[in-house]
C-alpha cells in the first residue's frame, strides 16, 4: 500500500463536498486531508474542518488585486502543506493558467453539469431552462481552460417538470457525494492520472463521459 495521499481541499462555501470526502477519509480512502483552503472568511466549510480537527487557511483576495497576484499567494499557502493532490471542491475563483501549470495532473474539480455541457455558473438553472430530461456532475482533472479538462467520471440525475434549481441542485448534491470520494481514492492509490490531457484509469483511457465499467 503506498503512503496516504496527502489532499488540500479548497472551499468557498458549504463544503458538503468536502465532508463527504472527510467521512471517506475516515473509512479508509488512503488519503488524508491535511488542509483546508477558503477564499470566504465565512464558509461553513472551515467551520465542518475544525471539527474534524483539520488545520484551515483563508486566502482573501485583496481589493484590485490581479488574479496572478492572488494566485501566487494561494499557492505559497497550499505548499505549508505539501499536498499530493488538491481538490477544489465548490471553489468559486478561477485559477490562472501558471498556477494551474503547476499542478497539471494534481487538481481535480467537481462541477455541477454533465460535461461539456454547461461550463461556468448557474447550471442547473439552464439545465432546467434548456428542458433537459437529464442533469448530473461531472468530477475532471483541472486544465487552463474553465471546466474542460478530462472527465474521470459522471453521475446523471433525471430533471422533473416541476423542478425548481434548488431541488435539482440538492439532487446533484447528492450524487456529488458519492462519486467525488470514490475519485479521490483512486487518485490516492495511484490508479488515476492524467497524461497529455487525457485522464486514464488503471492505465486505461478514460472515454469523454467518464469512466463507465463494461
Ligand atoms: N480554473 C481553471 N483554470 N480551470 C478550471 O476548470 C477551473 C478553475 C477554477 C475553478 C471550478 C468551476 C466550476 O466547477 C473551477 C474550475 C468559478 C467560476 C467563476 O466564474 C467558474 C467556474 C468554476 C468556478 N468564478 C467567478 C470568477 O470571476 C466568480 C464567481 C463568484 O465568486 O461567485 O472567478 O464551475
Ligand atoms: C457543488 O455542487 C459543486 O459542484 C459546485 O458548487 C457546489 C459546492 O457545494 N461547484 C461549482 O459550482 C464550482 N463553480 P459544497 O460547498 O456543499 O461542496
Amino acid at each position: 500500500m503506498p503512503a496516504s495521499c496527502r489532499v488540500v481541499v479548497l472551499i468557498s462555501g458549504n463544503g458538503s463536498n468536502l465532508q463527504a470526502i472527510l467521512d471517506g477519509c475516515d473509512d479508509n480512502l488512503n488519503a488524508e486531508v491535511v488542509g483546508v483552503i477558503s477564499n470566504k472568511p465565512d464558509a461553513y466549510g472551515l467551520i465542518r474542518a475544525h471539527y474534524s480537527e483539520i488545520d484551515t487557511s483563508c486566502v482573501i483576495a485583496r481589493k484590485g488585486e490581479a488574479r496572478e497576484e492572488y494566485d501566487i499567494r494561494l499557492a505559497a499557502c497550499i505548499e505549508k502543506y505539501q499536498p499530493d493532490l488538491i481538490v477544489l471542491a465548490g471553489f468559486m475563483r478561477i485559477l490562472s493558467d501558471d498556477f494551474v501549470g503547476r499542478y497539471l495532473g494534481k487538481m481535480i474539480n467537481i462541477h455541477p453539469s454533465l460535461l461539456p455541457k454547461y461550463t461556468g455558473l448557474n447550471t442547473h438553472q439552464r439545465a432546467i431552462d434548456a428542458k433537459d430530461k437529464a442533469h448530473g456532475t461531472s468530477v475532471h482533472f483541472v486544465i487552463p481552460e474553465l471546466d474542460a479538462g478530462p472527465v474521470v467520471l459522471q453521475a446523471k440525475v433525471p430533471i422533473y417538470a416541476e423542478d425548481d434549481a434548488e431541488i435539482l441542485a440538492e439532487r446533484v448534491h447528492e450524487q456529488e457525494h458519492a462519486i467525488y470520494p470514490l475519485v479521490v481514492k483512486w487518485f490516492s492509490l495511484g490508479r488515476l492520472e492524467m497524461k497529455q490531457n487525457q485522464a486514464y484509469l488503471d492505465g486505461a483511457l478514460i472515454g469523454p463521459n467518464g469512466y463507465a465499467p463494461d
